[in-house]
This record gives C-alpha cells, structure tokens and sequence, in this order.
C-alpha cells in the first residue's frame, strides 16, 4: 500500500518522510531508489545519514522517486506502507526530458496510492517563490476532494514566522479538505498525522 508524498519542491517531503519514519520507530532507513533510467536500486542509511544526503535547502533536491517501507500499528495490528517520497513539482510542464518523465511516474503513482500526503510551506502562502503555494497546489486540492485515495493537505514548517497565517489562508482555500499543520523538524503535529492515517487505514 503505497503512501504517496507530493508538493512542490523545498516543502520538505524528504524530511517529513525521514522524521515520520523515524516516529513511527524505524532506526534507519532502507531506502528503493527508482533511477531516471527505470532501474532501481537499494540503499540502507541511518536516519542522520539520511537527513544529511537526501534533505536540502537548495532545491530542486530529489530527483527521482524514492521509497521507505514503514510498519505502523493499528490497534494490535501493523499495517505495512511504502512511504513514496518524489521530486517537487513545479508550475506548469517541465522542459528536461528527465523531470517531465518523473512527474509524469509520480502522477502515475498518484493513481495508485491507497493515501496521499499533498505538502505545502505553510510559511510561504502568498510568497512570490517557487515553493509558495500556488495554481498546481490549488488544481492538486481539487484532484484530491474527487481522489478515490484518501488525500490529507499537510501543511508544513509551522515553526516558521508567518505560517499561522499561511495557515488561516490554506484553510479558507481547502474548505471540505482534511489539513493539518505540522513542523518536520520540531514533529509538532505527527500525532495528528498518525491519527488520521489510522483512521483512514481501519
Ligand atoms: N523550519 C523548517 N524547515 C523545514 C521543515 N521541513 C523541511 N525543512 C527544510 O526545508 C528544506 C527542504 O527540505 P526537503 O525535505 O529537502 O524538501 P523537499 O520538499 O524534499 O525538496 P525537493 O526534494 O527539492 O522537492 C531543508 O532545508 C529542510 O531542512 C520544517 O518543518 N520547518
Ligand atoms: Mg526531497
């Protein structure tokens, strides 16, 4: 069952995949790498390595898609997920053969996810900058009121200045859509993530 992890790029996905990896009690993370070429391979980092190699503030970071199986339990059940974390999205259609091939696999993995994790920067509502939210964030709420997987609208880096409002914002926008704030770095809001991933998931 895949967990799919999309939004724009610097959001921070890739930490929101590690730190959540990380809360739901993985030490370390085995991570599928699917390279732009159709091949994948397999890595195994522990979770500061990670943090280091895959997390950046120089965006665009992840190019390809990547995955981390997770276990979560769900009364006295696990369930297992793959955490499906993917190169940001931009406006409009890429030029780069490369990029346009991985969205186009991430899109192809948004119809198959069973739950989709849309990120935004809370912190850059209404920002002139590539990752404030913007029409494809506001065309992917749309595709996720009428998604037949369950969509969850995280807003993200409510540590920074700004974001409480970024917040009121979103939520005047994603009327009828589930949002939740949370920091990937402080983890404020994971409970809530989890929460919302059981009951989805019973
Ligand atoms: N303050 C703060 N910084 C964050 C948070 N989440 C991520 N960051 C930072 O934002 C930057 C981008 O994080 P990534 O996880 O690499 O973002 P991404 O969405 O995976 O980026 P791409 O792979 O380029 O699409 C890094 O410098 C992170 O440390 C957060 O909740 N709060
Ligand atoms: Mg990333």
């Amino acid at each position: 069952m895949d967990l799919l992890i999309l939004g724009k790029p610097n959001v921070g996905k890739t930490l929101l995949m590690i730190n959540l990896a990380a809360y739901l009690g993985l030490r370390e993370i085995q991570l599928d790498v699917e390279d732009a070429d159709g091949r994948s391979r397999s890595l195994r980092l522990g979770l500061e390595r990670a943090r280091r190699e895959l997390v950046s503030m120089r965006a665009p970071k992840t190019l390809t898609v990547q995955s981390v199986g997770l276990e979560a339990s769900l009364g006295r059940q696990k369930v297992r997920l793959v955490a499906v974390d993917t190169p940001g999205i931009g406006e409009g259609i890429p030029d780069e053969n490369h990029v346009r091939h991985q969205m186009a696999l991430t899109l192809e993995r948004l119809m198959s996810a069973a739950l989709v994790f849309h990120v935004v920067d809370a912190s850059t509502v209404g920002m002139r900058r590539v990752e404030a939210p913007g029409p494809f964030d506001w065309a992917l709420m749309e595709l996720g009121r009428n998604m037949a997987a369950a969509y969850l609208l995280v807003a993200n880096k409510m540590d920074k200045p700004g974001s409480q409002e970024g917040m009121r914002h979103l939520k005047e926008r994603a009327r009828g859509i589930t949002i939740i704030g949370v920091s990937a770095v402080t983890r404020r809001g994971f409970r809530d993530v989890k929460s919302w991933m059981m009951r989805t998931l019973a």
